[in-house]
């Protein structure tokens, strides 16, 4: 179950954690994916804190977005605009994720062990990346692990490592392997990475790596 919302504001703020509740004593995996408001809105950011408390409480992992890293990201973008580059990061990721364990894939999620890594994950950063040409793998994970929207600066400490991989029908499993490797290099005390690969025919010499570092911080130390 993924529970999506804009923290920040009353609805959203206070309906997640409840809906995350009923979604976890049905027993489903239970994964929030929500954005905080930009630094600047004191009160808005407070409430949101408080409602990651609460959700992390409830959820098995709260993949979290700041708004305030969406502006370096996306530099002098309208709002609104800024808004929906989110909203399709959390789309296709839902997407991806979701198709990668039902669709016969390149390499499949096994359900299992997507839960092995959410389960009780906490705090999660979510990154993406995107390349093509000479060593285009490389770079994509590189983009991934240090964009914007991820606001983590020690990997070391990650609890589990998700990366999904795709690309045109170019992308070969070689690539796949050596993307699941390179994060090992960059979070080496996790003992759980998964990997997962599409293709999809539009994306003919490009690739798209997707990452999501479970366990990355401790809610409380949330400002
Ligand atoms: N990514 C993304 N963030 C949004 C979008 N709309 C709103 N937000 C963010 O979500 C926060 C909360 O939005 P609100 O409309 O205030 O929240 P609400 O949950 O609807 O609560 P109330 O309007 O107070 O009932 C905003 O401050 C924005 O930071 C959107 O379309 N995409
Ligand atoms: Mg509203």
């Amino acid at each position: 179950m993924f529970i999506i919302a804009g923290l920040g504001g009353g609805s959203g703020s206070g309906a997640a954690p409840i809906v995350a509740d009923a979604a976890r004593e049905t027993g489903a995996l239970t994964i929030g994916c929500v954005t905080i408001p930009f630094g600047s809105e004191v009160v808005r950011r407070k409430k949101a804190t408080s409602s990651i408390k609460a959700l992390s409480n409830k959820c098995d992992s709260v993949v979290v977005i700041d708004n305030s890293k969406l502006r370096t990201s996306s530099g002098e973008m309208p709002l609104k605009e800024g808004f929906a580059v989110v909203n399709a990061l959390v789309g296709s990721f839902i997407k991806n994720l979701t198709e990668t364990i039902i669709h016969p894939s390149l390499v499949n999620i096994v359900y299992s062990d997507m839960r092995s890594i959410m389960e009780r994950g906490g705090i999660s950063a979510i990154g993406i990346g995107e390349a093509e040409g000479e060593k285009r793998i490389e770079k994509a994970v590189d983009q991934a692990i240090s964009t914007p929207l991820l606001d983590v600066t020690d990997l070391s400490s990650a609890y589990g490592v998700l990366i999904h991989i795709m690309g045109g029908e170019d992308l070969t499993l070689g690539e796949v392997a050596h993307a699941g490797e390179l994060m090992l290099e960059k979070a080496p005390n996790t003992g759980r990475i998964i990997w997962g690969a599409k293709v999809d025919e539009s994306l003919a010499g490009q690739v798209r790596v997707t990452t999501v570092l479970t366990g990355i911080s401790d809610p409380n130390k949330l400002k």
